[in-house]
């Protein structure tokens, strides 16, 4: 049995997993899970997540996994090269810090279901979620940009190897041009990374705009 992911094309968690995938040399069975369907709340997605969120991956064992850190960890734990994270403790993490800037304080508050939210009880049009949205990230760029100064330097967020730093930022980078159209090259050290994803296989196969279900 091969590696399951179910997921979405346009979902920074499900970018991300596919960016660890890809990076370390798995394949795996994508299945789309339309958001804009609400395929995550029927019953049969949320038998393998109660959250009603993406990703979720089937290992080859057949255990479902959820939670895209979680997911990226176990990945890690299960086959270590190449690492995600560098060898020395400090520089671990600084790169789970960048890594979690974007996980826990840029994505959630952009999310599918608190944009919905903020339309439905907040009475918010496409400006007013767009300006909520561009208020978390803007913040949260550009702390990372000076996260980022303090470290070895590029191309990539910590040297010269990708890391979770990356499989983090670059889905928030691509997020942020796509829906909002941010200017990144305001953010040096933000443009420079999203230069080497572009030019890398396997952020170019994670890419959203590269999946079955993109549109
Ligand atoms: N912390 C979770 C967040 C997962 C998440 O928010 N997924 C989004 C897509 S990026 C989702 O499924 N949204 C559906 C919804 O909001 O209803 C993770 O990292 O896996």
């Amino acid at each position: 049995m091969m590696l399951t992911l179910y997921n979405y094309w346009r979902s920074g968690t499900s970018h991300r997993t596919r960016i660890a995938l890809a990076l370390k040399g798995l394949d795996y069975t994508y299945v789309p899970v339309e958001l804009t369907a609400a395929a995550q709340r029927e019953a049969d997605f949320l038998a393998r997540n109660p959250q009603g969120l993406v990703p979720a991956l089937e290992t080859e064992d057949g255990e479902t996994l959820t939670q895209s850190m979680a997911i990226i960890e176990w990945l890690e734990e299960t086959h270590p090269e190449p690492p995600l994270l560098p060898k020395d403790p400090v520089a671990r993490a600084k790169v789970r810090a960048i890594a979690n800037a974007v996980a826990c304080d840029i994505h959630p508050l952009g999310n599918l279901r608190v944009l919905q939210y903020l339309r439905k009880e907040y009475a918010q049009d496409d400006a007013g979620v767009a300006e909520w949205s561009m208020r978390w990230i803007k913040d949260g760029f550009g702390a990372i940009e000076q996260m980022l100064a303090d470290g070895p330097g590029g191309p990539w967020c910590w040297g010269k190897e990708p890391t979770l730093a990356d499989v983090c930022l670059v889905p928030q980078i691509y997020a942020a041009v796509s829906r909002y159209a941010l200017d990144i090259r305001y953010y040096r050290r933000l443009a420079e990374i999203d230069m080497a994803a572009a030019a890398h296989p396997a952020f170019q196969a994670a890419h959203p705009t590269r999946q079955p279900d993109a549109r």
